[in-house]
Order: structure tokens, then C-alpha cells, then sequence
């Protein structure tokens, strides 16, 4: 496993407690975190609706040393693309099926200081994406279907984590890869071993209703060590 990238947290925030937001993102931050992933659903790409740029805002104000991965899920893509432009540094990723012009939207992330990722359903080929791939700086390959969170791996997913990181390693990029659904503390080792850097922790992991997220934090780190 070597000349692997570290791997890193990106805690979903759709399943922080939206009462207490800023005690879990002092929490999560002293633990670690590494992004917010912030979930951008339109109640019609997907049937969920959930965050906004409003929400965007107050995160990236209240806690601006853990930058913002914005995963948005909304059709066509360049309807809401430039709501969240403002956030410079930010990793924005889109589902490439939802948009006009898949290419134009990596440019224009990139053009506004952003680092444009893919994000990869489980009906999308990761071949049909090789050329957008290719421009991308990171991809966030879904391992349940893009809406909700809670649901159970989708197992035929989890190839794909290796097919991009052949396709990256093989053009020379050392681009991450987030894997984004039922990352639970059994998944992950399978996750991190086809190639995964990135780790989008919800319900199955960090967000428990037993556990308080400052061990969870501890527990992730003690099982990412076990893996490295
Ligand atoms: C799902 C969304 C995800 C969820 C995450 C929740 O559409 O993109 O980011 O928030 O999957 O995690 P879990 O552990 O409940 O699956
Ligand atoms: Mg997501």
C-alpha cells in the first residue's frame, strides 16, 4: 500500500445536528476533519431536498480553516453552479448526467479559484467518464444512490474506487478519491484498499446516535492507522 495519498475525513453535514451545528464543527475539527461535506440535493435530480449556499455561508464564516466540498445534486447543474463560486478553495463536485456541458462546468469551477470533482452514480461508467476524468481534480465516486442519506452500500460500487484510481494513477494524476455513501466502520477498510483518500463520514460511522463524534473522530483515526 505504499505511495498511497493519507487518507482523509470529510464529515456529511446533512448529518450533523442542525441545533448544535457549531458545537459538532468545533468537534469534528478538533478531531481531524479535513472537509465539510455539504450535501446541495433540488428535490429533483434527486427527490430530497437539503443545503444551500446559505448554509455554505454560515459554515465557511463559523469554521473557515476546513475548507468546504460542496457535492451538488441538482439538474441541470448550470442553474445553480455559480451559487456557490464564492467559496475560492472550496472542492465542488457535480453528477456530469445532470449537466449541458460537463466540460464547460470543470472549466468554470476551476476558472473561480475551485478544484471541480466528478461525482460518480452507481448507473454512470467510470470508462464513459475517462475523458472528463482526466480534467477533473478529484472524483467522488458514490457507493449508494445520490439522495439520502442512511441507505446501505450498493457492493458492485465499490470496483469502481479502483478503476479511477488505475485511470489517475496510469495519467499521472494524483488526484483524490472520495467515496461518498455507507462508509461504515466496516466498509472502510475495503474502501481505503481499492484506493479511496477521502471519506465521506455520516450515519454509518461518525454521526451515531451513541457514540459521541469526539470518539468517533478517535476511532477513525485508530482504524486509518491500522490501515496505512
Ligand atoms: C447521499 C449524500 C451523502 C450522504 C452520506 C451519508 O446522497 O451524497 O453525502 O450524506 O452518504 O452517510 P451515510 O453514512 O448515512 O451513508
Ligand atoms: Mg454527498
Amino acid at each position: 500500500m505504499k505511495d498511497r495519498l493519507p487518507v482523509q475525513n470529510a464529515p456529511s453535514l446533512m448529518c450533523a445536528n442542525l441545533l448544535r451545528l457549531e458545537d459538532d464543527l468545533r468537534a469534528l475539527e478538533a478531531g481531524g476533519a479535513a472537509w465539510w461535506h455539504i450535501d446541495i440535493m433540488d428535490g429533483h435530480f434527486v427527490p430530497n431536498l437539503t443545503l444551500g449556499q446559505d448554509f455554505c455561508r454560515a459554515v465557511a464564516r463559523a469554521c473557515p480553516s476546513v475548507p468546504l466540498d460542496i457535492h451538488l445534486m441538482v439538474q441541470p447543474v448550470e442553474q445553480h453552479l455559480d451559487r456557490f463560486l464564492e467559496f475560492s478553495g472550496s472542492r465542488i463536485s457535480f453528477h456530469p448526467e445532470a449537466s449541458r456541458d460537463p466540460g464547460a462546468v470543470l472549466t468554470r469551477i476551476r476558472q473561480a479559484g475551485c478544484h471541480p470533482g466528478l461525482a460518480i452514480s452507481p448507473s454512470v461508467s467510470v470508462e464513459s467518464l475517462e475523458p472528463l476524468l482526466a480534467d477533473s481534480a478529484y472524483a467522488c465516486v458514490m457507493t449508494v444512490q445520490p439522495g439520502f442519506a442512511g441507505q446501505k452500500l450498493i457492493p458492485a460500487c465499490l470496483p469502481k474506487i479502483g478503476q479511477v484510481r488505475r485511470f489517475f494513477g496510469e495519467n499521472g494524476l494524483p488526484n483524490d478519491i472520495e467515496v461518498d455513501g455507507n462508509v461504515s466502520w466496516e466498509n472502510i477498510p475495503a474502501m481505503v484498499g481499492e484506493g479511496a483518500s477521502v471519506l465521506v463520514t455520516g450515519t454509518s460511522s461518525l454521526f451515531s446516535k451513541t457514540v459521541p463524534l469526539e470518539e468517533g473522530c478517535r476511532r477513525l483515526r485508530s482504524l486509518l492507522d491500522r490501515l496505512a
